[in-house]
């Protein structure tokens, strides 16, 4: 399937908005999954306490809305199209909530592959999770029942140990216009369906333990005005949702082929990127190296180079090798953070990426990136000389004379990266632990700035006891040059 370099691109920059987006938190956190326009969205604004507002449409239709705090902006869908293409997360009394995009949401490939990608980024990272369920109430009875069981038979593919499943599941039923409802009904009226329904058949097992869990289900009733949804709604849901554990399992995802399809060209085009991208790091290796004046810095980085040139040339380059390889080298060279993120989120795509190839299409090929490296190390040994270390000392600071303004420019780029990180993880308010790595970054850089300082007035008072020793000789009598008269 043919598609236009346009939508490869846009697509690229989607993926690449999730990853920016989904922080990896190796925290528990608690994941909402459920088709398209279920309330996913809503609920997570209900969880948040959010003032809540309720419009009632010509047509009958109840649309709840809520005033958010500044800084939250949980998109709520009010058509059929989905709405929550990217994730979002909440924090919610030291709880990670994530709003993950529609589940069963297949409107177009590249949102099957966003989807996709989002959904294993953030179960992956996780430390554990539990998973909530969000059903609308109509679909329970929509379709005789086919509605629901597709549900659930994607719940059960993604999650094929049904007990563990089962263990961490709670489910919430939205719009539900039927006052009379209640989580038993629920329970007994899914059993019978999934015991006459053959569409069931892959995750009746999961049914019937639920059957026996009615503390598992709360229902969110479509309401009639802001006074109906309280805080007994947000404690029945919370109630739920602590009857279930954290766990951590196997979750499956398959693509369909077209999908696949669209990765192999997203290969070609992420190859390109990343190889321009390596080139531009490989000259700010070198600029770097040729200007460190640490010189047990400049040890370290040089091994890290060294290491990271030396990876196989062989045609299964072990993904995990060159992240942590790579990892090593980016550490030396901004000690920041940020880099280090982008170098794992790199490792991950090029695994997902492999992992969803259609079948016979070759695989990100790594050598590639590694070239550029390779060069820049060969550069460096032509130029520094690394065993002599005053020597080295020397050029480096002949070198940050010399091009004062791309080694400027190049601080810049790292303080930039620096500042970067930090406004991501104020924006992202719990990742309170980074600001102080980056507060840490600015030391070095501040503890930097003081060496060459301290450096600079070092050599104006050599300079001053220079000039002075000069003076000093010049005006004092010179015995050959005593005259006779
Ligand atoms: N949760 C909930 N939503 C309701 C209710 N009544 C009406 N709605 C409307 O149902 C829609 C739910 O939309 P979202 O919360 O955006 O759904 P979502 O699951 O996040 O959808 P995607 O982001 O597309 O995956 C909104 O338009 C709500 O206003 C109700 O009782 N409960
Ligand atoms: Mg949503």
């Amino acid at each position: 399937m043919e598609r236009s370099q346009d939508d490869i691109q846009e697509l690229n920059k989607l993926l690449n908005d999730a990853e920016d987006k989904i922080i990896v938190t190796e925290d528990q956190t608690i994941n909402l999954l459920g088709k398209t326009g279920a309330g996913k969205s809503t609920l997570l604004c209900l969880l948040s306490r959010f003032e809540p507002k309720v419009e009632f449409q010509p047509d009958g239709g109840v649309y709840v809305d809520f005033n958010q705090n500044q800084g939250s902006n949980i998109v709520i869908g009010h058509s059929s199209t989905s709405c929550t293409t990217l994730p979002n997360f909440k924090k919610i009394h030291q709880q990670i909530y994530w709003d993950c995009p529609g589940f069963c949401d297949n409107k177009s490939v590249s949102q099957e592959i966003v989807n996709l990608y989002c959904t294993k980024r953030i179960f992956e990272s996780a430390h554990s999770y539990k998973i909530v369920l969000v059903i609308e109430f109509s679909s329970i009875s929509a379709a005789r029942g086919k509605d629901i069981s597709e549900t659930f038979k994607q719940l059960v593919e993604m999650f094929p140990n049904q007990d563990s499943l089962f263990d961490s599941l709670s489910i919430v039923i939205t719009k539900c216009i039927n006052k009379r409802y209640n989580n038993i009904m629920f329970v007994n009226g899914l059993k019978k369906m999934a015991e006459e329904n053959n569409e069931f058949e892959s995750s009746r097992y999961l049914i019937r333990m639920l059957s026996g869990a009615h503390n598992k289900i709360s229902i969110f009733k479509s309401p009639e005005d802001e006074n109906d949804i309280n805080d007994d709604v947000r404690i029945a849901v919370q109630q739920s949702i602590s009857n279930s554990n954290f766990t951590r399992m196997q979750v499956k995802n398959s693509l369909s082929d077209k999908a696949k399809l669209v990765i192999d060209n997203l290969i070609k085009f992420y190859e390109s990127d990343i190889e321009n991208k390596m080139e531009e790091f490989a000259k700010d290796v070198i600029i770097k190296f040729r200007s460190e004046v640490d010189m047990e810095k400049l040890d370290k980085g040089k091994s890290a180079l060294d290491e990271f040139a030396l990876l196989s040339d062989g045609r299964n380059l072990n993904i995990e090798n060159f992240k942590t390889k790579l990892k090593d080298l980016s550490q030396y060279f901004t000690d920041s953070k940020a880099l280090i993120e982008k170098v794992e989120n790199l490792a991950y795509r090029i695994h997902f990426y492999n992992s969803y190839r259609s079948a016979g299409s070759p695989a990100i090929n790594l050598n590639s990136w590694i070239m550029p490296l390779r060069a820049a190390k060969a550069e460096l040994e032509s130029i520094i000389n690394f065993r002599d270390k005053e020597m080295a000392l020397k050029q480096a600071e002949a070198f940050k004379k010399e091009n004062q303004e791309k080694v400027l420019e190049l601080e810049n780029k790292i303080k930039a990266i620096n500042n970067n990180e930090n406004q991501m993880k104020l924006y992202h308010e719990m990742l309170q632990k980074s600001i102080e790595a980056s507060d840490k970054a600015n030391k070095s850089l501040k503890d930097q700035m003081d060496k060459n300082e301290e450096m600079e007035n070092k050599y104006r008072s050599e300079q001053q006891e220079m000039n002075r020793r000069i003076i000093e000789l010049s005006n004092r009598p010179q015995k050959s040059s005593c005259l006779v008269f």
